[in-house]
């Protein structure tokens, strides 16, 4: 527990760490994934998931262990994994069925966090807004591999002191050549390192461009999403007036009969 005599929350202040998280799956195939001796007939597919940094950064500095909480049917469902830093947290199966994935979070204990939980569908079949996206994720050069990632950002919200220390000793300031190294934690110098994506360790930095299908989550693709509501906007708005001419239309021509009916 955090020393309230000299461990206060920073009031008014509030500071997020990106993460992904997700399932990535493939269906048994004598060349591409073979089926490993011992796994039971019905099994169709082996899978992954996992939860990690943007860019495959350490996230350990903040989040120590992660409970993945699977379907009852299979064995010794409730898996337990603790932070190795540097490393992703995550578990792989086999199995035949979709279903929910409860994952929850344990943070660090500077943070004086209580766990909190989110929610995933594991998917094992190729699925997509359209028919098109379907049969790229099908057919594509991935090959049949079905992944379901997302981008999420953890907010800490007043943080304690010692956790914003841990959070923020070792990111690199605005402006500067000279943060190169910065002070860590203990007050001594420590190396801040880029991934290959332009991403520094401990920050709250996401890639400026995609670098493949392994790192699909930048700048680059919210821009493409903005695009995207941008025109979807566009198109119900004429949707909007196309629906309110018509409706003026139809109310004239209602008018225009009742009249007729008073007359006659
Ligand atoms: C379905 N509601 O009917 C889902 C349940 C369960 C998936 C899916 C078992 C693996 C094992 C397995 O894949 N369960 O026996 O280890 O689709």
């Amino acid at each position: 527990m955090a020393d309230k005599k000299t461990n206060k929350r920073i009031k008014s202040l509030s500071i997020h760490r990106p993460f992904i998280y997700g399932t990535t799956a493939a269906p048994f195939h004598p060349q591409s994934n073979p089926k490993p001796p011992g796994i039971p007939d019905d099994h169709t597919h082996s899978w992954t998931v996992f939860v990690k940094g943007v860019d495959d950064t350490d996230i350990t500095y903040w989040l120590r262990r992660v409970q993945f909480k699977l379907h009852e049917s299979i064995p010794n469902h409730v898996r337990v994994i603790d932070a190795v830093p540097g490393k992703p947290f995550s578990l792989s199966e086999t199995g035949w069925g979709e279903f929910e994935i409860a994952i929850r979070l344990y943070y660090v204990t500077e943070s004086n966090e209580k766990p909190q939980t989110l929610y995933h569908h594991l998917r094992l079949h190729p699925y997509g807004r359209t028919e098109e996206e379907k049969e790229l994720m099908k057919n594509g050069p991935d090959g049949g591999v079905v992944k379901s990632w997302n981008y999420d950002e953890q907010i800490f919200n007043e943080p304690y002191e010692s956790f914003y220390e841990v959070l923020t000793s070792g990111v690199v300031m605005m402006g500067g050549g000279m943060a190169a190294t910065q002070k860590g934690g203990k007050g001594g110098k420590q190396k801040v390192e880029r991934s290959e994506g332009g991403v520094l360790a401990r920050s709250a930095m996401i890639p400026l461009a995609n670098r493949g299908a392994e790192y699909p989550f930048s700048r680059e693709t919210e821009q493409c999403e903005i695009e995207k509501l941008k025109k979807a906007l566009v198109r119900v708005e004429e949707m909007t007036r196309r629906t309110k001419e018509e409706m003026e239309r139809k109310e004239k021509r209602l008018r225009e009969l009742k009249a007729e009916g008073a007359k006659g």
